[in-house]
């Protein structure tokens, strides 16, 4: 191979580097279809659906898996038997199924394979691969909820079958059958989930490769004679082609466990939508897999890829995945969660049921048929049987863990791009976004900072005082992030490199020796993440004294952990490489992000001892787990407007998928936006839950005040916002961490009875605050058509007009390019602060505005507000306000109680705690106020043992404006109990 001089990394002598070392080694700079499998590409895929098109197109198919006689037993909430699988060559195969009930309700089926368990596999030059499948991506994955249901019995049983009722009062229950074996998950007598029910179920099981000679080329190669003697040899469904090898765009990857994929259907039953299995560039409500108009030809791919400058409206892989399906129908909600790190793919196809004209009200239901298939390791698979959308994310993040508590600068605004090529350039930056008062918190800096890509090292020509740098931030509260790649550059002089190889903590090739690939360094190694000693040498290299430059603002982006590798098979790493405890690659690919980005949390922990703060890590690959330690960006988009409108339902999957911390390029990544873009997509931006602005190497300037006016107005609007609702935000993330629910939630979500609303994937509401946004991202459009979800009222978050509403239809908004279509719910109470400032850790003292929104008929309005010190693990241990705000209307009155009940006199308060004795309510806001209030002057305030008045201010309703009040200097403590009368 051609090896290429090092690059040089000052910035400008490798933007001319930059296209001749792309063209050798780098991707092209548009997504090239071609360079990524598609499902005849993989020898698997192919496998399991031509397997599939046999099975269902047999009206005579029986699945060759049958429970062995007699080889069950039911103990502690589990059934544990064994299943046979009878081989086209009349070979049994003993396949061991556990299936466990779980005390929360959650069903876990677990099949393994008997022969494979022992052993491993001689490879070249004595190196060894595991024989046994894959059983570990629970160690990395589940972190929880696995205590089995002790009270889950045996309801029937008898030689075809056994029933087992558990979960919450009994009301789930799972027949197993056992020839074929399946399994019908019910609910309240109900079918929800069956597994197995096509026929499908495929355990490629474990053979010794036989060395067959070349078949001999006979004459006349196509006569009916020889067809009839090759299927023979090869029966349907065993093409052996790709069994012990398989090429792809001239990369051959060796399999020494031969075919070992494990394929499963999962039939939601009744069910028309289902969503999830994120990251797709697709819509929420995911499509049918398998041809036809409007459908998809291939089927969602699940293998984390560098696949920057995707396409949109795709089922390809994007960089991180989630296994997690929900589907929904009108008020029933069901889930699986397919534990399985390997390549997987998921075909999807919906049916008319016209068997079973019964159910919802005499129509035909339509029935998700489902099909899932991994390259290897165990067929692992979860069952949630719900009922709500809301008890699906919470017994998910129960297994799989939910969203850190973040940093609480990580909310407000991240300024990135590629490359912020100086320390005075982003001196430079920061001074700019306070000239043109533009809030943010923290500024970025991509892969250039550093000496020739030597991560851990900073280029001493263009960063020459980091620490100054580093200073100035702080000096306003402000952070930076660098990145930290996982590739690290193969070179002399390079004490990382130089101790990755003698401790031997990277990923070893096929043959045991440390696996060389091509990355932006050049040559490079891959740190072995799954290694614990490699962790634990990770960790080393982040502590103050070692990462030179970096102080207590510094924070870190991991990029390329997919991993990306320029050279490799699918832009990343051969699956026939070998992992900490010889284990391949192909069994952990969809786990490598989150090692990775796990290692880097872990490392920021121990910076500095006893210097106990959040870490806040950024990955761009990912997997079930990885909410557990920080935060996603959905990758490579482009400066376009439907990359735009694209990123609404992408971010809105990961947050039902349990990893809400997420949001998109905002401006998009590669090309330049006009400047209407640019603007709606900071206005859509200032509602993703992860909100930073970002560019690529070769795309213009564009800080937001570059802009210019009205533009820079209008995006400094935006900013501050997000920064105003802060409070609302964070308090968002608390219920995301405490039980997984999403930070922005889809209506399906949010009103799960509403058929019309289930597919809609362009508008949200904001956590409990009542705000419903629908972000403009469509060019020159300045209306927009919300759906209206119920029969309450909505006001206009800026105006207060009470919006012309009916239940289950759209109302057309007014959305100028200065506005934000947004919506407020009748009935909620959310906080604010309301003095604009240049960062968020510069609002921590701020009074808070409450902004209660009456309801119809004046009845209840309530909401909450979390608050701690955003940065240190103190509330693990109590150091936090969590404040409850009824409004009532009957009542007259609005109050704040504790949110849990706690008694404040039990809470021991630390110094931020009694700092915030000095925060106070500064206003309260109340939209829809009753005209009744009219002449009122001032209302009874009661906290702490006294009692007095405070000013108020009526406004009555007026051309379609609803009436508001405004109570200033309110003067009570938000973190005291108080009492409002009106
Ligand atoms: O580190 C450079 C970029 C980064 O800016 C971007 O956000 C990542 O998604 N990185 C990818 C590497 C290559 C981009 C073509």
């Amino acid at each position: 191979m051609h090896v290429p001089g090092p690059l040089s990394s000052r910035w400008t002598a490798y933007l001319g580097l930059l296209s001749a070392f792309s063209a050798a080694f780098a991707p092209a700079v548009a997504v090239k279809e071609h360079d990524f499998k598609k499902c005849h590409q993989s020898g698997f895929c192919k496998r399991n659906r031509e397997f599939a098109d046999h099975a269902l197109a047999t009206s005579s198919w029986a699945s060759p898996y049958n429970v062995a006689p007699d080889s069950g037993s039911f103990k502690d909430g589990q059934y544990q038997a064994v299943i046979l699988k009878t081989t086209n060559s009349g070979e049994t195969v003993w396949l061991p199924i556990t299936v466990s009930f779980l005390e929360s309700g959650t069903a876990r089926v677990t099949v393994d394979e008997e022969k494979r368990q022992k052993g491993e596999i001689e490879l070249r030059h004595g190196s060894k691969a595991r024989k046994e499948r894959y059983n570990e991506a629970e160690k990395w994955a589940i972190v929880g909820g696995m205590t089995l249901d002790k009270e889950a019995k045996v309801d029937y049983e008898d030689k075809t079958q056994i029933t087992v009722k558990y979960g919450p009062t009994s009301k789930f229950e799972a027949t197993i059958k056992f020839s074929p074996f399946s399994i019908d998950f019910k609910r309240d007598g109900i079918s929800h989930v069956k597994l197995n029910d096509q026929g499908l179920l495929n355990i490629e099981h474990w053979r010794p490769k036989v060395d067959k000679p070349e078949p001999e080329k006979k004459d006349g190669d196509s006569t009916e004679e020889n067809k009839a003697e090759e299927a023979k040899e090869e029966p349907k469904g065993e093409d052996e082609s790709t069994w012990w090898e398989e090429t792809f765009g001239g990369n051959t990857d060796t399999k020494p466990r031969g075919p070992e994929s494990v394929g499963l259907d999962i039939s939601f039953v009744g069910y028309e939508h289902v969503y999830g299995i994120p990251s797709h560039a697709s819509s929420l409500s995911l499509k049918q897999t398998r041809g036809g108009e409007g459908n998809y030809q291939e089927p969602y791919r699940m293998y984390n890829a560098d696949v920057f400058e995707y396409i949109l409206d795709s089922p390809m892989t994007l960089y991180g995945s989630i296994p997690f399906m929900q589907a929904h129908r009108k008020d029933s909600s069901v889930g699986v969660f397919w534990l399985n790190a390997a390549e997987t793919w998921v075909d999807i196809t919906k049916a008319k049921d016209s068997k079973n004209p019964l159910s919802l009200g005499g129509k035909a239901r339509t029935n998700t048929h489902t099909h899932w298939f991994s390259e290897s390791g165990l067929l692992d698979v979860f069952v949630f049987l719900g009922p709500t959308p809301k008890d699906l994310t919470a017994r998910y993040g129960e297994l799989t863990g939910t969203t850190a508590m973040p940093q609480e600068f990580a909310l407000g605004y991240h300024q990135c791009r590629w490359n912020y090529v100086s320390d005075e350039d982003v001196r430079d930056v920061d001074r700019k976004m306070d000239k043109f008062k533009m809030p943010y918190d923290v500024i970025w800096l991509d892969i250039e900072y550093t000496d020739e890509k030597k991560y851990f090292t900073w280029d001493k020509h263009s960063f020459t005082d980091p620490i100054g740098m580093g200073k100035q931030l702080d000096s306003h509260g402000r952070k930076l992030v660098t990145i930290i790649d996982p590739h690290i550059k193969n070179t002399d002089n390079y004490p990382v490199v130089a101790e990755l190889k003698s401790k031997e903590l990277g990923v070893k090739n096929k043959d045991g020796n440390l696996f060389e690939g091509w990355c932006w360094p050049g040559s490079s190694h891959w740190i072995d993440a799954f290694s614990p000693a490699a962790r634990e040498w990770w960790s080393s290299l982040f502590k103050y004294d070692k990462f030179k430059g970096t102080m207590e603002n510094t924070w870190i982006w991991n990029d390329m952990n997919e991993p990306s590798v320029f050279n490799g098979p699918e832009t990343t790493m051969p699956k026939d490489n070998l992992h900490d405890g010889n284990w391949e690659h192909r069994d952990v690919h969809n786990l490598n992000g989150l090692t990775f980005h796990n290692a880097t949390y872990h490392a920021l922990l121990t910076r500095k001892p006893g210097e106990l703060r959040r870490p806040f890590v950024l990955t761009r690959s990912f997997f079930a787990g990885s909410q557990r330690v920080g935060a996603m960006w959905t990758g490579d988009n482009q400066a376009a407007w439907d990359h735009l409108k694209a990123s609404i339902p992408m971010v809105l999957s990961q947050g039902i998928s349990g990893f809400p911390f997420s949001g998109a390029d905002v401006g998009g990544f590669f090309g330049n936006p006009e400047k209407e873009l640019l603007t709606r997509w900071y206005q859509a931006g200032a509602f993703y839950p992860f909100f930073r602005g970002h560019a690529h190497i070769d795309a213009r300037r564009r800080e937001p005040y570059l802009a210019g006016e009205p533009y820079t107005t209008i995006i400094a609007a935006a900013l501050r916002l997000r920064y105003s609702l802060l409070p609302s935000w964070y308090t968002a993330f608390r219920h995301a961490h405490l039980d997984g629910t999403p930070i922005i939630k889809p209506m399906f979500y949010t009103h799960p009875s509403e058929e019309a609303g289930l597919a809609i994937e362009d508008q949200f509401f904001v956590g409990n605050t009542g705000l419903l946004a629908k972000p403009v991202t469509e060019k020159e459009k300045t209306t927009v058509d919300v759906w209206i979800p119920d029969g309450e009222v909505y006001y206009d978050y800026f105006t207060y007009q009470v919006i012309p509403t009916v239940k289950g239809k759209t109302v057309t908004l007014d959305a100028p390019m200065e506005k934000i279509p947004l919506l407020m719910r009748g009935g909620h109470v959310f906080a604010r602060r309301d003095v604009p400032r240049r960062s968020s850790a510069l609002m921590r003292w701020d009074d808070y505005t409450l902004v209660v929104t009456v309801p119809r008929e004046n009845k209840v309005a309530e909401g909450d507000l979390y608050v701690d010190d955003g940065d240190s693990f103190e509330y693990q241990n109590g150091q936090y306000i969590h404040r409850r705000f009824v409004y009532d209307g009957a009542a007259k009155s609005l109050s704040s109680v504790d949110a849990e009940g706690r008694d404040a006199a039990s809470i021991r308060e630390g110094a931020w705690m009694k700092q915030m004795r000095s925060v106070g309510v500064g206003k309260i806001v109340v939209v829809g106020a009753p005209a009744s209030w009219a002449g009122k002057k001032s209302v009874k305030v009661e906290s702490e043992g006294k009692v007095w008045e405070a000013r108020m201010e009526f406004t009555p309703a007026g051309q379609g404006r609803a009436a508001f009040a405004v109570i200033k200097k309110v003067g009570v403590r938000i973190g005291a109990d108080w009492k409002v009368e009106f």
